[in-house]
């Protein structure tokens, strides 16, 4: 059962901090990427991606020689994949990374491994893995051939930790572990015992698989009934925030918090790999991502109005002199993580049509994306302040809701995340 060396297959988000946690536990790593740049920044001891923690626990793993990155597959005792999976332009799920990363450990792969695919992944993804390293590796035998007996283990292990605290809940977080056979989930337990302090709960592929989508499919159903209520809670003048905190007073209701959208590379995607497999049934699912990816359409249209309304009240100005600010461009607060962002969804879009100047605040970063144009400026909280005629806040990050801001007179507000209201 003993592991003396684990390959990670995909050294991003996920696979960095899960290869370093082993080598944290004096296990020899090999840790493996397509991206060079990745390889030789995780070999200098540095890290290609921003996480809390993270840099010192490789930094410690790589000068101690338990973690070295390639970009070829080496022979190991288990191998785990955690590449991305992404959907296509019809929300189809894209396995083609889980494909070639199983098609290059094929070659290396030895009597006794243990495979454990960690990406999120629609339900039936784990037998497309085994069957696609069976048709690589015939002299092998594989778990959906012969069961127990197989030389090759294999098993679904989803994880679920939050960006920005990963280092911690990729310890203490419970873990599913979904064994194509019950030799499958015991020996990956064995492996994630080496580090995890959570529970490890067995159960099969297929609902290890399941049990992540719906995990998130949950939040984002849960985040779309709160930003329709804010929708409609701005039809009929309510201060859906007051609504919400007292509703969340009666003992069984808990309503999550609305915003300009869902972002993020997890929940704004999972939800599709349901409606993909089972478009009929998942009905509920589907409109709530049409609901939450609707969301930053309808900021912008408020955006509009206040500015009409702002042109209005003041005839001498064009829309060139209006000044918008936008508070927070990041997916969700005090991150710097600007992927799936629907606050620089938002603020793009209010930049390729305003002709006026953006200021656009984030503590969290030191320069702008290129896409915003160069009407957009990096400015600090109390200058973006001072000088907004609309203010757009965005993001709920720490710094905007330390404070209490006096924004000028005549100055309009758009406040999706109820913080300055
Ligand atoms: N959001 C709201 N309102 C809320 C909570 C979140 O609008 O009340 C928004 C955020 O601003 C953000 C998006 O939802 O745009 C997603 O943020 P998040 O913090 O809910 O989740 P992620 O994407 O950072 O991480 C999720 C987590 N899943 C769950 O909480 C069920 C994490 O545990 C998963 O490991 C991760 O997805 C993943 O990798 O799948």
């Amino acid at each position: 059962m003993s592991f003396n060396k684990v390959s990670v297959i995909g050294l991003g988000y996920i696979g960095l901090p899960t290869a370093a946690m082993f080598a944290s536990r004096k296990i020899g790593v090999i840790g493996v990427d397509v991206s060079e740049f990745a390889v030789n920044t995780i070999n200098r001891g540095q890290i290609h991606i921003v996480e809390p923690d993270l840099d010192m626990i490789v930094k410690a793993a790589v000068s101690e020689g338990f973690l070295r990155a390639t970009t070829t597959p080496e022979a190991a005792d288990a191998f785990l994949i955690a590449v991305p999976t992404p959907f296509k332009d019809n929300h189809q799920p894209d396995l083609s990374y889980i494909q070639k990363a199983a098609l290059s450990i094929a070659p290396v792969l030895e009597k006794g491994n243990l495979v454990i695919l960690e990406s999120t992944s629609p339900v039936g993804t784990t037998e497309k893995l085994a069957q696609w390293l069976s048709e690589a590796r015939p002299d092998l035998s594989f778990p959906h051939q012969i069961g127990e007996d197989a030389d090759i283990n294999i098993a679904y292990c989803p994880e679920r930790v939050l960006p920005g605290k990963v280092v911690k809940e990729l310890v203490e977080n419970d873990r599913v572990i979904g064994g194509m056979t019950s030799v499958c989930s015991e020996r990956s337990v064995a492996l994630y015992k080496t580090f995890l302090m959570g529970e490890c709960v067995i159960t099969n592929a297929r609902t290890a698989e399941m049990a992540k989508l719906t995990e998130n499919a949950s939040r984002d159903v849960s985040i779309a009934f709160a930003n329709e209520l804010s929708i409609i809670c701005d039809k009929l003048n309510i201060d859906v925030w007051e609504l919400i905190a007292l509703a969340n007073r009666h003992p069984r209701v808990n309503i999550l918090q609305p915003g300009p959208g869902v972002g993020g590379h997890c929940i704004a995607v999972d939800p599709w790999f349901i409606v993909s497999s089972t478009p009929e049934e998942a009905k509920l699912i589907a409109l709530s991502r049409e609901i939450n990816d609707g969301k930053p359409q309808w900021v912008l249209e408020k955006v509009q109005a206040k500015l009409a309304q702002h042109l209005m009240e003041n005839p001498e100005k064009t829309a060139g002199d209006v000044k918008i600010a936008c508070f927070g461009i990041s997916f969700k607060p005090d991150i710097d993580d600007l992927r799936e962002s629907p606050a620089l969804q938002i603020t793009k879009e209010i930049a390729s049509t305003h002709p006026g100047k953006i200021l656009i605040v984030e503590p969290n970063i030191n320069t702008l994306p290129e896409s915003l144009g160069d009407n957009c400026s990096l400015e600090t909280l109390q200058s973006a302040v001072s000088q907004a005629d609309i203010a757009v806040v965005l993001v709920d990050h720490r710094e905007f809701k330390e404070h209490a801001f006096e924004l000028p007179e005549n100055s309009k507000l758009i406040d999706t995340k109820g913080i300055w209201k």
